[in-house]
């Protein structure tokens, strides 16, 4: 072989070596057991915050950047808010509700408008504000790196960042434990004595000149291997900021020295190196602040020194993978499967990658577990992971689609525990709840609108275009009879009854009969944000607050009509298997009937008002008159045929774009529309145009976690339903997702199931009864069941549905379904 010939070989065996190990750079693979479907990765590190990777315990979460020079880690305590105990209740606003309804009664919505805003507001019109706690700062000064990678993995909740410098090889973990109350930071090299960094934890001030920066905070070093920031939370609103908090760095090298200059910490030519962050605040409940910080803090800190890194990693993981490995999906693979995930997103735009959609049902599983524990606070609008001190929309909670979207997941999911924390918020809202009730519509039991924030307060806020939307609580409620349509639990049921017969007894005080009919409707009212166009209906100057505005308020918009037949038909079930209130649950049944039936618009659409007013924003992204098709149980493809296309021609009109969370909703809309490509696509276009690569979901170019749960809500729903009663599998399959296998995903009725499919075939099912209650199945003719591998008797109903008894415990392996 000539020596030219010779030349040419090589350069061509480098050009495929370096494209193959630039190929195995950039493409991870199946021989060294990449998952794409439980690891994100990337091959830079984040470039902003909402690129960088959570971890979470449900109570601290932190966000790491993944930066070689100056690695950045944001850290958040879910406590720590603005303001303190408070109360937004306004006595005697009841005195001007009649006047109020007249006005809307009459066609005069901006008259009501403003009255509503003068009178039945809460005050302070305003809510507190979710804060950033603190900013580790790690100072490595390496800069330029090769065979950098990224990763988060969900089987083990283990943040990664690896990557060489100067022919060392450098590995940092992070990882949060529940068991140990901390987050851990392990840097590693593979070359001893070659850990050098500073290290300074930083506290975030509010910018000096809002209006409310009277937060303060201090660094400190502390003995020879801690660093310490203490600080009080801001007033805002002249509600005074109660909240103390302390965080701590606990520095464990191994080899090497450590020092601390003020509030610098230095380790250097270490083997490795352990940081924990601990943190806590002076919160007990959103009425009490008399917790010990210090003490909270010393307290973990002494349990972490007591143990070892590994023995913490070990029970970390265990405790994580308690929660995540109880379901397992997989969707086909394809070669794009094993891009970065940032890459991939891109990818799927024009060729499958449908193991891109288990990685984001897996994503949302792991945000869950990352930021909703039992005894911790609910995910808010983002989760626990926030940076900044004035967040978009106060990071609090939205409850007229967002804190809903974020719970939409867990039962199915098999995380039915970590919708405690959702249902103690709905326990506690009761509490001014009930005030709010009283004083503001002279009713009883309890209401609530459209935000809460830690202090629990429930009164309408922001201005009467948001806060005229009475049935946040009743929606909150629904969530409580699904936990209990899942698991059975009739302790449960009892416990929170009384949740659910306050928030009947508000609306059977407050329902009030629409002129001219024997309807009744909510008045005022409101279809989250979304103004009519009609008679009256205009955007006009308000004098008082010099501002413009459009007006929402109306009387019985159709969410809260679909919203209070769920909660009164859930209310009629829950009194009936708890046999109570027989009396009530009469007039319930009587208020329900009579509540306003579906409309048909001239134009073809679902009306979304009671009157069959026009859409000033044609693609708003609420679609909240298809709650009841989504997640609510009032129109079905089976039950209400005759809505159907009505349905689909709204979402024609509101189109496939908008928000993250609206996109996530529009997915889980078209699942149970039984129709799974257009389900994928939209899922797809959420990818393109709103999520972050950290496939956290954007809405208005802010970080919102809603939508990355509801996706998860929304693959669910194309592989199996169970809202009409029985278990319906794969009833939106979309065509790329031809073969598949479902582990753990559980079904109301207390169902787990187990099943695999083929060319769009179910192939294997087994159903655990968890609770012993009858299981009815959508299934073939030629379907057996058997237990214990005895066939045992079904009972074949009508529209293919078997039926058969299920013993509490006992899994049933079905065949020919
Ligand atoms: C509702 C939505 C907004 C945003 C906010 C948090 O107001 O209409 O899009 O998601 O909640």
């Amino acid at each position: 072989m000539s020596s030219i010939m010779r030349l040419k070989r090589t350069i061509l065996l480098t050009l495929i070596c370096t494209s193959s190990v630039l190929i195995a750079q950039n493409t991870d693979s199946k021989e060294n057991g990449f998952d794409p479907a439980t690891v994100l990765w990337y091959d830079k590190p984040a470039s902003m915050w909402e690129e960088a990777l959570p971890v979470g315990n449900g109570r601290i979460g932190a966000m790491v950047y993944g930066k070689s020079g100056e690695e950045k880690i944001q850290f958040n305590e879910e406590t720590y808010w603005s303001g303190g105990p408070y109360s937004q209740v306004v006595k005697g606003g009841y005195k001007k509700l009649p006047e109020i309804q007249k006005y809307i009664f009459n066609g005069e919505p901006i008259k009501a408008h403003k009255l509503f805003g003068r009178a039945l507001m809460g005050y302070p019109v305003e809510q507190q504000k979710y804060q950033s706690l603190a900013n580790l700062h790690l100072f490595f000064g390496q800069d330029s790196v090769d065979n950098y990678r990224r990763s988060l993995d969900l089987k083990t909740g283990v943040v990664t960042v690896e990557y060489t410098y100067g022919g060392v090889n450098y590995t940092k973990e992070v990882f949060a434990s529940a068991v140990d109350q901390t987050i851990a930071i392990r840097i590693t090299a593979d070359k001893p004595g070659s850990i050098n960094f500073d290290a300074e934890l930083r506290g975030v001030r509010n910018s000096a000149h809002s209006n409310y920066a009277t937060d303060y905070f201090r660094m400190d070093g502390l003995g020879k291997d801690q660093l310490k920031l203490t600080g009080k939370s801001a007033d805002y609103m002249g509600v005074e900021g109660k909240l103390r908090y302390e965080a701590r760095i606990k520095a464990v090298p191994e080899g090497g020295t450590m020092s601390i200059d003020g509030t610098m910490l230095s380790i250097k030519n270490a083997d490795a190196a352990t940081l924990y962050f601990v943190a806590a605040t002076n919160f007990v409940n959103y009425k009490d602040v008399s917790a010990d910080e210090n003490k909270r803090v010393e307290d973990m800190l002494a349990k972490v020194q007591q143990s070892s890194f590994d023995a913490i990693k070990k029970s970390a993981l265990a405790d994580y993978k308690e929660y995540f490995d109880r379901v397992s999906l997989t969707l086909p693979t394809t070669d794009n499967s094993f891009l970065p995930t940032d890459k991939r997103m891109v990818e799927i735009q024009s060729s499958p990658d449908p193991q891109l959609s288990t990685l984001c049902y897996n994503f949302g599983r792991y945000l869950l577990i990352s930021s909703s524990r039992p005894g911790t606070q609910p995910a808010n609008l983002q989760g626990i992971w926030n940076n900044d001190m004035n967040p978009a929309w106060d990071s609090k909670y939205t409850t007229n689609i967002n804190t809903e979207m974020n719970y939409w997941a867990v039962e199915s999911a098999n995380l039915s525990e970590l919708s405690e924390p959702l249902t103690t918020m709905v326990k506690e809202l009761t509490d001014q709840g009930a005030k709010v009730a009283k004083e503001h519509y002279g009713a009883d039991g309890w209401v609530f609108h459209q935000n809460t924030d830690l202090w629990r307060v429930a009164a309408p806020m922001d201005g009467p275009t948001w806060g005229t939307f009475t049935v946040g609580g009743a929606w909150l409620t629904t969530h409580l009879w699904e936990h209990y349509l899942f698991t059975q639990d009739k302790e449960y049921l009892k416990d929170i009854y009384p949740v659910m017969k306050g928030s009947v007894e508000f609306f059977m005080d407050f329902l009030v009969e629409y002129p001219g009919t024997d309807w009744l409707v909510t008045n005022p009212s409101n279809s989250p944000e979304n103004p009519p166009e009609g008679k009256g209906y205009k955007y006009f100057y308000d004098e008082i607050t010099g501002m413009y505005y459009f007006t929402t308020i109306v009387a019985g918009s159709t969410i809260d009509m679909q919203i209070l037949k769920d909660l009164f038909s859930y209310y009629d079930s829950a009194s009936e298997i708890l046999d109570v209130d027989p009396e009530l649950r009469k007039q319930v049944s009587i208020a329900r009937s009579r509540l306003v039936p579906s409309q048909i618009g001239k134009d073809g659409t679902l009306q979304e008002w009671t009157e069959d007013y026009g859409q000033m924003e044609k693609n708003h992204r609420h679609a909240s008159h298809l709650y009841g098709l989504f997640p609510g149980n009032v129109i079905s493809v089976t039950r209400t045929p005759e809505l159907i296309e009505p349905v689909k021609k709204t979402l024609e009109l509101r189109g496939d774009g908008a928000s993250g969370w609206s996109r996530a909703w529009k997915t889980c809309l078209w699942a149970r529309l039984r129709d799974g490509d257009r389900a994928n696509s939209i899922f797809k276009g959420y990818l393109k145009e709103q999520a972050y690569s950290s496939l956290f979901a954007i809405c208005a170019r802010q970080f919102q976690v809603d939508g990355t749960l509801g996706m998860t809500a929304g693959i669910s729903e194309m592989l199996i339903q169970s809202q009409e009663g029985y278990l319906d599998l794969l009833p939106a399959l979309p065509s790329e997702w031809a073969d598949g296998q479902f582990s753990g995903v559980c079904a109301r009725g207390g169902f787990e199931l187990d099943f695999s499919w083929k060319d769009k075939q179910i192939t294997s099912l087994e159903i655990l009864s968890k609770a012993g209650t009858t299981c009815s199945l959508k299934a073939g003719s030629k379907v057996k069941v058997f237990s214990d591998g005895k066939q045992i008797k079904t009972k074949k109903r009508k529209n293919q549905i078997v039926e058969f008894n299920t013993e509490q415990g006992k899994t049933y392996s079905v065949q020919g379904i």
